[in-house]
């Protein structure tokens, strides 16, 4: 992409800042999400790779409001409760394709998808007494994205979601697919321990929950979307999730408009602390366990607000028939490309997911902080 591309001198300005006041960036670049509220009119301050990390924003900690009572909110969400995070930095985006193909050049590092599934892995994930499927079952792959060529009744993901042999995070549709010109996307087809592998040769580590959704908020209390109540922005798009009033969901087919994906990270503008894609484009996986009564939970403690939660102790999740209610899941947020208001509206910052730690997916990578 040539370096006068808009969104190229964007980011750079952006990266290569060291503390833009946000007034300022959003006037002179069209970034006006804050100035419904001007009083909570954040300061984004970027790391300048010398004192400070690189491609990373500083966010400062305090007190929150935690989930959301939104009609929008789903029960995994609510009720809201108060919660204290300390300062950290976080990655301004989602670790890319280029920052993955480095990391495996320099350690040799063969991710989950890539090997033979673990059966002890699996087993947990189904009902008790499943029998071990043959060998020639158990063939390196990963869930892919698939979609359907019509409209279809939405109460079986297994309609557009496929087990693909061959695929990973260099071929995230299969075999066939590669992340040719996509350096600068978020990788994905990566597990829970393929990220936390990742945040140690990086030195960093995932976000806690309650981190993620302080830094998702971009200092707008209880606000429905990431850069504020409405969905659009003087009439835009401000993530990379599935549109309805373009095409149906999960509908693919060509007349459709194709395949859908991720997009390169600065396609939408950053949330009040500098962040880019916080929701939408790619789910990303903290560190926390998940249950999705945590909040519940958490809400009954007497003393708030909550001091830096770590998250459950272990998981709960009722959601998945056939599941057994305590497989391990960690928590994603953040949405991706298919979030859609006919299906799961997981583009808002508090917006929550379990998922199997060991199951990669076309749709799912993470981003890490430091502190
Ligand atoms: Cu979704």
């Amino acid at each position: 992409m040539a370096s006068t591309d808009p969104k190229h001198s964007r980011r750079r300005l952006l990266v290569g800042g060291v503390a833009l006041a946000a007034a300022g960036a959003g006037g002179a670049l069209g970034w006006q999400a804050w100035r419904s509220r001007p009083a909570q009119k954040p300061r984004i301050v970027l790391g300048d790779g010398v004192d400070t990390p690189k491609d990373m924003a500083w966010v400062p900690g305090g007190v929150f409001l935690m989930g959301s009572d939104h009609k929008l909110a789903y029960p995994n969400e609510r009720p809201t409760h108060d919660v204290r995070v300390a300062g950290f930095w976080m990655d301004v985006a989602h670790v890319t394709n280029d920052q993955f193909a480095r990391f495996v050049q320099e350690t040799g590092y063969v991710t989950t998808a890539e090997q033979k599934p673990d059966w002890e892995s699996i087993r947990v994930q189904l009902p008790p007494g499943t029998p071990r499927p043959p060998a020639d079952v158990l063939v390196p792959g990963a869930m892919v994205f698939v979609g359907t060529d019509r409209p279809v009744r939405l109460d079986d993901y297994s309609r557009w979601w496929r087990y693909v042999p061959g695929a990973d995070w260099r071929h995230p549709h299969g075999p066939d697919s590669s992340i040719e010109g996509k350096g600068r996307h978020p990788v994905v087809q990566i597990s829970y321990p393929d990220a936390l592998a990742y945040a140690k040769w990086a030195g960093k580590r995932l976000p806690t929950e309650a981190e993620w959704e302080f830094a998702a908020r971009g200092g707008l209390e209880q606000a429905t979307y990431g850069w504020g109540d409405e969905l659009l922005v003087d009439g835009a798009r401000q993530a990379n999730y599935w549109d309805v009033s373009e095409r149906r969901f999960p509908v693919v087919s060509p007349r459709a408009g194709g395949a859908v994906g991720t997009l390169e990270a600065g396609t939408f503008p950053p949330n009040g602390y500098g962040l880019l894609d916080m929701t939408g484009n790619a789910w990303q996986w903290v560190a926390d366990w998940y249950r999705a009564d945590y909040f519940a939970q958490q809400a009954k403690l007497k003393r708030h607000p909550i001091d830096n939660p770590l998250g459950p102790g272990e998981s709960y999740d009722p959601s998945e028939p056939g599941v057994p209610l305590n497989a391990p899941k960690r928590v994603i947020r953040g949405g991706s490309f298919l979030c859609n208001e006919d299906y799961c509206l997981s583009y808002r910052p508090s917006a929550r997911r379990g998922s199997d730690p060991y199951s990669p997916m076309s749709h799912l990578g993470f981003r890490l902080v430091r502190t």
